[in-house]
């Protein structure tokens, strides 16, 4: 099944708002595989967006990335990539349509609460830099019928 790598940001995480994001993946049917919280190293944070290395925000992602703690999931389902970012809406908040994480709880795109990965690969790069094996729980649920 695929997976994808989500991580509630240290905005969302001072705001109080790790148990709604938890629970918009929940009730839409996703399974929870890995979940901590944590303050990301610098290099793993410069590792984690290295695609961005050279942009202008660059600097200014890493530091706020790194400001306070993230809560790191793994997230698994059918087609879970996609729709994550369907659910997130728009990097730029102010672009995020109403109903989505960042269209809802969210105005800056420098802190737009949440991230999730954009593709397989990036997807199976994230889950390998933030969680060992041991961390990540493969099981099944019992009622999968409906969703
Ligand atoms: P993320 O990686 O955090 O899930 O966000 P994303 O895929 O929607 O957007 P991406 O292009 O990967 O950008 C990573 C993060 O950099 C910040 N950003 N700032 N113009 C700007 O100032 C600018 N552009 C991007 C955002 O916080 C974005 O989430
Ligand atoms: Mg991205």
């Amino acid at each position: 099944m695929e997976k994808s790598f989500i991580m509630v940001k240290p905005d969302g995480v001072q705001r109080n708002l790790v148990g709604e994001i938890v629970q918009r993946f929940e009730k839409k049917g996703f399974t929870l595989a890995a979940g901590k919280l944590m303050t990301i190293p610098r290099e793993l944070a410069e590792e984690h967006y290295g695609e961005h290395k050279d942009k202008p925000f660059f600097e200014n992602l890493v530091s706020f990335i790194t400001s306070g703690p993230v809560f790191a999931m793994i997230w698994e389902g059918e087609d879970v990539i996609k729709t994550a970012r369907k659910m997130m809406g728009a990097t730029n908040p102010a672009e995020a349509e109403p109903g989505t994480i960042r269209g809802d709880y969210a105005v800056q795109v420098s802190m737009n609460v949440i991230h999730g990965s954009d593709s397989s690969e990036s997807a199976q790069r994230e889950i390998n830099l933030f969680f060992n094996e041991k961390e990540q729980v493969d099981y099944q649920k019992t009622m999968t019928d409906w969703v």
